[in-house]
Parts: structure tokens; C-alpha cells; sequence
């Protein structure tokens, strides 16, 4: 009900103020969009993407089949190349560049070529995207709108035109931050090498030429094997975290605490946590648990490369549970 967030969106805003400036605010719930869902739209549908995504997947189908006749130092390599690709997303696009806490020059190197081996839209494409997630959250105007079901939110908003109001209300973002970060305008502008390079290159060639694997292999495991796997488990944050667990800090939302979706999206399942508070570095109440994310950046700060952590207080989070949540934190 409108009333709840608006309560949602006062307490966010007064918490958010105490932390950070105004111009960080637009990771944060506008209510004022709530209830305000135009007639539906043909779809258009983009053909080029529904035949790659349908290649991509058939191969990494294939691909797993080619797993036991895989070396283990490939298998080993699999996993951290999903790892530090996720880093790009978790670490990178979502908490430092859509969210923001502070990273050294180098830092942001490293997780804008992590960002590039994920393959998910550059850096900037990928926050205003979900910058337009928070802010207009389950509205024409977030991209994938979970109210338009469980296959669009995953997948589908990637193979249609995006709806208008997605660009449209998008532009009153204030992406100043992004466009003033050279790391990010770098990476844009090279991002189509930088992936060839970081998402097809290194992971395809590194076993090959180091431990002789079969260039087969090589390119169905950790190649397209590992991205198709790493972007289901970031999908699954859109569609499954906003269907499926518990609501213990906003039960007027959607999005869910989903302990499955955590474990594979490297702490990124604490879904009504974050949305709660989307100014919270560690996008959950609990610290390291079930979240190598921000273990990492808790490292990253620790060796001097991070700083300026929002955290939110347990008495302010403990209050808001009272006041908006479900009463099951079984998360806790
Ligand atoms: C992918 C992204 O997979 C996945 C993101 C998931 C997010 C998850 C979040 C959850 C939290 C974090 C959890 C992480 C867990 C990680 C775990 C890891 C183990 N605002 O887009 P276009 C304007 S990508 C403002 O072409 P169309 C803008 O001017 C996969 N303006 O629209 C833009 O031009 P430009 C690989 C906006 O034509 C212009 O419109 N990639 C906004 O409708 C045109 O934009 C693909 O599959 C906005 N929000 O096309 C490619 N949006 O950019 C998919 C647009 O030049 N993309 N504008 O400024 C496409 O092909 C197209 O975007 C399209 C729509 C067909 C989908
Ligand atoms: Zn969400
Ligand atoms: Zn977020």
C-alpha cells in the first residue's frame, strides 16, 4: 500500500542524509512512481539477441556435458574466472559504481577488466540500468519489471525493445558521478575489445597454453560454459529474489531474502534487505555471511585500495523491522 512507502521511502531518505549526500540519492525508491502502470505495450522483439541467447545457451548445455573429460586445473580455472567475473558485477557495477563507496585508482582497473569478463553491458549502461531498477522499482520504468513475471525479469527484458518510460525517466538520472570517472568512460568506449579480450581470450587461452587443454573444452567450460552460468546467477537476483523468500524489513516490496540466490550471486541475495537500504555496501544485515562480496571489499579497504562504507545501525534496522517488516526475520 502506498502508505508504507512512502514511511519506506521518509526513513530511507533521513537515514541515507545522515551517511551520504544528496546527490547519492538516486539508488533510492521514488514513491511517487508507485501505481502508475500505463497500458501494456506490444513487445518488440530483437531477434539478433533471442538467437544468441538460445546459441549461448545450447553451447553451455553442450559444454557441461563436457565436464568429466575436463583436466581439474581447468575445472579450477572455471571457478575463478566465474569468481572474479562476478567481483566485476558484485564489487564493481553494482556496489562501488551503481551504489558507491570509494575505490582507488587501481582497484577500479581490476574490476572494470572483471566487469569486461562478465559480459553484462558496460559499467555505465549496467548502473543507469539498475540505478532506473531502484529508484522506479517494479514500474514501466525499471528495466526488468518483475510484475511482467518471472521470464522477463530474468531474461526476457534483454530480447525486447526496452519500454519508454525506461528511458524516459531514466535521463533524469544523475549519472555525473559515472561520467566523471575515467575508468568507466575508458571501459565504455573500449567495451566490445575489452570483452572479446577478458570474457573470450584469457579464460579460453590461459588453459590451453599453460596446461595443454583441448582448445574444445577450452572453449565450451570455461569459455561459454562459466558466462552462461555466471549470467543466470545474476538473473536470478531480478526474477527469483523478487518472487521467492522472506520479507523480514519491507513487506510492501517484492524483493526477498533468498539464501539459493545468495550463495551463487556471491552475497547478492539479501534482495528486501538491499532494497530497503541500497545505500549499504554489504546489501545485507549480517556482514561475511553467505557474502564473499563484501568480505572482499572489507579486504580492499583493509589494504588501503577502498574507503567510505555505508553501513546502516542495527537500531535503525531493528526499528524499521518493527515498523514495516514481515515479523519472520528467519534470515536472522
Ligand atoms: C546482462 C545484464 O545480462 C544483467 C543485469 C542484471 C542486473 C542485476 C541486478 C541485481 C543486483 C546485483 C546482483 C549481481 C549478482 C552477480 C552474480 C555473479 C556471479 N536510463 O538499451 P538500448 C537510452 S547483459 C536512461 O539500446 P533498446 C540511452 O540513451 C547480457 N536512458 O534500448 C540508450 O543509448 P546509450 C549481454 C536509457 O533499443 C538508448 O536509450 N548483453 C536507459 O530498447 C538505447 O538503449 C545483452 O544481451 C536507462 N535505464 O534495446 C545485450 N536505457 O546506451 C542486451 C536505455 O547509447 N541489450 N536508455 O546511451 C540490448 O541488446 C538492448 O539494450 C535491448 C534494448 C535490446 C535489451
Ligand atoms: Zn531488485
Ligand atoms: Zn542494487
Amino acid at each position: 500500500p502506498p502508505k508504507q512507502h512512502q514511511n519506506g521511502h521518509t526513513t530511507t531518505t533521513a537515514t541515507a542524509t545522515t551517511t551520504t549526500t544528496a546527490a547519492a540519492l538516486d539508488d533510492v525508491f521514488d514513491a511517487s512512481c508507485e501505481g502508475k502502470e500505463g497500458p501494456r505495450q506490444q513487445m518488440e522483439l530483437v531477434w539478433r539477441n533471442i538467437v544468441l541467447m538460445s546459441l549461448l545457451h545450447i553451447a553451455a548445455v553442450y559444454g557441461l556435458t563436457l565436464v568429466p573429460s575436463t583436466k581439474a586445473l581447468t575445472l579450477v580455472w572455471t571457478a575463478v574466472c566465474y569468481t572474479i567475473s562476478g567481483l566485476g558485477i558484485t564489487a564493481g557495477a553494482h556496489r562501488l559504481w551503481s551504489h558507491r563507496y570509494k575505490a582507488s585508482a587501481p582497484l577500479r582497473v581490476f574490476l572494470a577488466l572483471a566487469n569486461s569478463m562478465a559480459f553484462q553491458n558496460d559499467i555505465y549502461e549496467w548502473a543507469r540500468d539498475h540505478r532506473s531498477h531502484h529508484k522506479y522499482s517494479e514500474t514501466d520504468a525499471d528495466p526488468h519489471n518483475a510484475t511482467r513475471g518471472f521470464f522477463f525479469a530474468h531474461v526476457g527484458w534483454l530480447l525486447v525493445r526496452k519500454h519508454p518510460e525506461v528511458i524516459e525517466k531514466g535521463q533524469k538520472l544523475d549519472m555525473s558521478d559515472l561520467k566523471a570517472d575515467n575508468v568507466v568512460m575508458f571501459q565504455r568506449r573500449y567495451y566490445l575489445a575489452s570483452v572479446v579480450l577478458m570474457c573470450f581470450a584469457v579464460p579460453i587461452l590461459v588453459p590451453w597454453w599453460f596446461w595443454g587443454e583441448s582448445l574444445t573444452v577450452a572453449y565450451f567450460v570455461p569459455g561459454l560454459f562459466r558466462y552462461a552460468l555466471q549470467l543466470n546467477a545474476t538473473w536470478l537476483v531480478n526474477s527469483a529474489a523478487h518472487m521467492w523468500g522472506n520479507r523480514p524489513y519491507d513487506i510492501s516490496i517484492n524483493p526477498r531474502e533468498n539464501r539459493v540466490v545468495s550463495f551463487s550471486a556471491l552475497g547478492e541475495g539479501f534482495h528486501n534487505y538491499h532494497h530497503t537500504f541500497p545505500f549499504d555496501y554489504s546489501t545485507s544485515e549480517f556482514g561475511w555471511r553467505q557474502n564473499p562480496t563484501s568480505a572482499f571489499i572489507d579486504l580492499m579497504c583493509s589494504l588501503g585500495l577502498a574507503s567510505d562504507r555505508k553501513k546502516v545501525s542495527k537500531e535503525i534496522i531493528l526499528a524499521r523491522m518493527q515498523r514495516t517488516g514481515s515479523g519472520s526475520n528467519k534470515s536472522g
